[in-house]
């Protein structure tokens, strides 16, 4: 009999497992509350897949042998807890997935970077001639490509949410950028439960694979302690240090396992210290995977940045102008600041995720010569801030008006930043429509 396959919520990740599920031979099922986009009904019509929207059809999906939950679904939502009441596996897109490939995983998470080192890794396997997929969190389906391509390695962004229901998944190369506070309203505001979540990545880690990560982040070195891996420890950090295998010393990056490897810290195209982490985690990995040395410096020094992340913009009337609408978390911000070297009016605000300021605190007195408050609701950015004595402007209409007050506080040599410390979905569709409408307003000022 064939396995009964269902898949809830038929978004990027849905989709992509459904059509993996069909030409495994599944009996597929896929079922969302809402309207499914066009792009992922034609895609799951062209597989013959059957379908549903507007609701989750429980005698449906009761009946699944497995079922597979996009990551944007809570592990609390009623129907994940029956599901788990009967004793129905519940796995997410990525485990699925690797069951359907033998290629070499390199997986990267963290609370920040995972993104710009994915696409770090990516363009250096690239750069290298590999026959190489990029997918997970960085918005394209693995379950899909494996269904469709045929790849020797994959470079793999993982949130979490996807980390939370993966179980047998076995990651060659795993990459933990950092852990500090993010998504703890889906971690019944836990901080443990989250770092639970991200540590998921070494789990079946065996010798002949590699864990590559921050070694000053405070979070990484406790958990080393209690889990005991059997993975080869690849720890970087910005100085030389007891334990590190890949720092800065004298103006240049060395890497000391598996093969020595060094470059000028100048040539590297991307700036400021949480660049020189994801370089540096970026070097090891494909270091590890043997790309040539040569190779290695070159993707290094020719990679052309991410949008939306510390994205230069332009200069009006001698003000620069950054967009790092990305920083949807405080600690995300606190870099942007720390690389900072002129007088910053500063935008922030959004959907808040239980944000604590007293990280930036320092930075804002040190950095910022004026706030932008851009949100529905800015009552705790007043809370915070306002005792500082910064001139302040209350945005809660739109990104045009945040850039016109932001210029307006500005003076000829500042740089307005916009690095908001929380989610976009108060104003904005989405980080990128955020960061786009910046861009926008800025070049019409
Ligand atoms: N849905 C249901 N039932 C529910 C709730 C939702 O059917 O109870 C449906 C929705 O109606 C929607 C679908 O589920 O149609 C969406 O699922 P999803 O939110 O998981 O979105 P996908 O399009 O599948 O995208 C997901 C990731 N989204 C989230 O984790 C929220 C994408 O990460 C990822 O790129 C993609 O899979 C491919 O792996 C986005 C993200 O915001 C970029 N990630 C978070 C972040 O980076 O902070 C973690
Ligand atoms: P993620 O995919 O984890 O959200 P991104 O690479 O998209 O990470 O960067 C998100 C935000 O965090 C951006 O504002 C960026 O400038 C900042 N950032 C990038 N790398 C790091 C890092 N290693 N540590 C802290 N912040 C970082």
């Amino acid at each position: 009999m064939k396995k009964r396959i269902v898949i809830l919520g038929a978004g990027e990740s849905g989709a992509g497992a459904a059509v993996l599920a069909q030409v495994k031979g599944c009996e597929t099922f896929v079922s969302d509350t809402s309207v499914i986009k066009e792009k992922y009904k034609t895609l799951l019509n062209q597989y013959q897949i059957e379908w549903e929207e507007g609701a989750h059809t429980e005698e449906k999906i009761l009946n699944a042998d497995e079922v597979i939950k996009s990551p944007g679904i809570p592990c609390d939502a009623p129907l994940i807890l029956k599901l788990k009441e009967k004793g129905i596996p519940v796995i997410s897109e990525i485990e699925f997935a690797g069951r359907y490939t033998n290629a070499r995983m390199v997986c990267i998470t963290g609370s920040n970077g995972k993104t710009t080192t994915t696409s770090l890794i990516y363009h250096i396997f690239k750069s290298a001639g590999l026959n190489v997929g990029l997918a997970g969190n960085i918005g394209r389906s693995l379950a899909l490509q494996v269904a469709t391509e045929q790849h020797d390695y994959y470079v793999i962004e993982l949130s979490s949410f996807q980390l939370d229901n993966m179980y047998d998944f076995r990651a060659n190369i795993a990459v933990l950028m950092n852990i500090t506070p993010d998504h703890l309203d889906r971690y019944d505001h836990c901080m443990q439960n989250y770092v639970d979540a991200k540590f998921r990545i070494t789990q079946n880690q065996t010798e002949e694979d590699a864990f590559v990560y921050w070694n000053d982040d405070p979070i990484i070195r406790r958990e080393l302690q209690k889990h005991g891996l059997k993975a080869q420890l690849y720890p970087f950090s910005a100085v030389k240090e007891e334990g590190s295998i890949a720092y800065v010393e004298d103006g240049e990056i060395e890497i000391q396992k598996p093969i020595a490897f060094n470059m000028e810290q100048e040539e590297l195209a991307l700036r400021g210290t949480h660049n020189l982490y994801n370089s540096l985690a970026a070097g090891i990995s494909a270091n590890l995977t043997g790309v040539k040395k040569e190779c290695i410096r070159q993707a290094l020094s020719d990679f052309k940045g991410v949008e939306h992340r510390l994205e230069k913009v332009c200069d009006v009337g001698g003000v620069h102008f950054i967009n790092d609408s990305k920083a949807t978390n405080v600690n995300s911000c606190w870099y942007a600041l720390q690389s900072m070297t002129t007088p910053t009016v500063l935008i922030l605000g959004g959907k808040d995720k239980g944000n604590d300021y007293t990280e930036i605190e320092e930075l804002v007195k040190e950095k910022c010569c004026a706030l932008v408050y851009l949100g529905l609701h800015n009552e705790k950015l007043h809370d915070f801030f306002d005792r500082m004595g910064l001139p302040v402007a209350d945005v809660h209409t739109g990104m045009k008006d945040a850039v016109e007050a932001a210029y307006r506080l500005a003076k000829k040599g500042d740089t307005v930043l916009l690095s908001p410390c929380c989610a976009s979905f108060d104003l904005f569709k989405s980080y990128e429509d955020r960061g786009d409408q910046f861009k926008k307003y800025v070049r019409e000022l």
